[in-house]
């Protein structure tokens, strides 16, 4: 049996989740586990951090490797297409935003500050992310194309913090004045039932952590 753990507000923990969900997996959940250094921790999570796959007394890390483990493991529903071109495209389209972002979570998150020259640098960085991304994203109706893949399931949990934090640190909204198109199609994305979930499970543990 597989046991996800990590915790609901996480996006990477949310992509497998939703991984998971979508490809109709069987798993137990650990929604409890919070990053750490504390050497047990490290024992099961190499970095100390979510998400972390148990896999029958193993455990795998890294969002990206375990969506790949579970697509090989698991390949009767897809979340990559059969061609390799294709393939390669879906894993083009979740490389452009997201990691450059989150240099922007020390200010918008957790009460730092970042230099203006940050601030400026990662800007530059996300408008040139943004905007090849607007090149190569088909919303038809799909990211990559007609059918869901992994890359929906990573624009889902990605793009609306990266217009969160892009909002509280630089004031703008990258993603809806570089990725109009983005809003309508998370939208519609959103009314899936698993993605309804995973977004809802969020909220509400985003709430319970605001009430702490
Ligand atoms: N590349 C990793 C990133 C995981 C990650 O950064 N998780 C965050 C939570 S969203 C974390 O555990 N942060 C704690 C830390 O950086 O020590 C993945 O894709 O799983």
């Amino acid at each position: 049996m597989l046991k996800l753990c990590g915790v609901r507000i996480s996006n990477y923990h949310n992509k497998v989740r939703l991984a998971l969900l979508e490809k109709g997996v069987e798993f137990a959940e650990d929604d409890t586990c919070v990053p750490s250094q504390d050497a047990a921790y490290l024992g099961r999570s190499a970095m100390g951090k979510v998400p972390f796959l148990e896999v029958d007394g193993r455990t795998l890390t890294e969002s990206q490797a375990i969506c790949e483990y579970l697509e090989e493991v698991y390949p009767e529903r897809p979340l990559y297409p059969q061609d390799p071109w294709e393939r390669a495209k879906v894993r083009e389209l979740v490389s452009y935003v997201e990691l450059v972002s989150r240099r922007l979570h020390k200010q918008a998150f957790y009460g730092g500050t970042l230099s203006d020259e940050s601030k400026a640098q990662v800007e530059r960085e996300l408008a040139k992310g943004l905007t090849a991304l607007s090149r190569l994203a088909r919303f038809a109706p799909m990211i990559a194309g007609e059918r869901l893949t992994l890359a929906d399931v990573c624009a889902f949990v990605h793009l609306p913090l990266v217009a969160t934090v892009t909002r509280l640190v630089l004031g703008r909204d990258m993603v809806d004045e570089l990725l109009p198109r983005a809003k309508p199609y998370l939208t519609a994305l959103g009314e899936r039932p698993a993605f309804r979930r995973v977004a809802a499970d969020r909220k509400a543990a985003a709430e319970a952590l605001r009430k702490r």
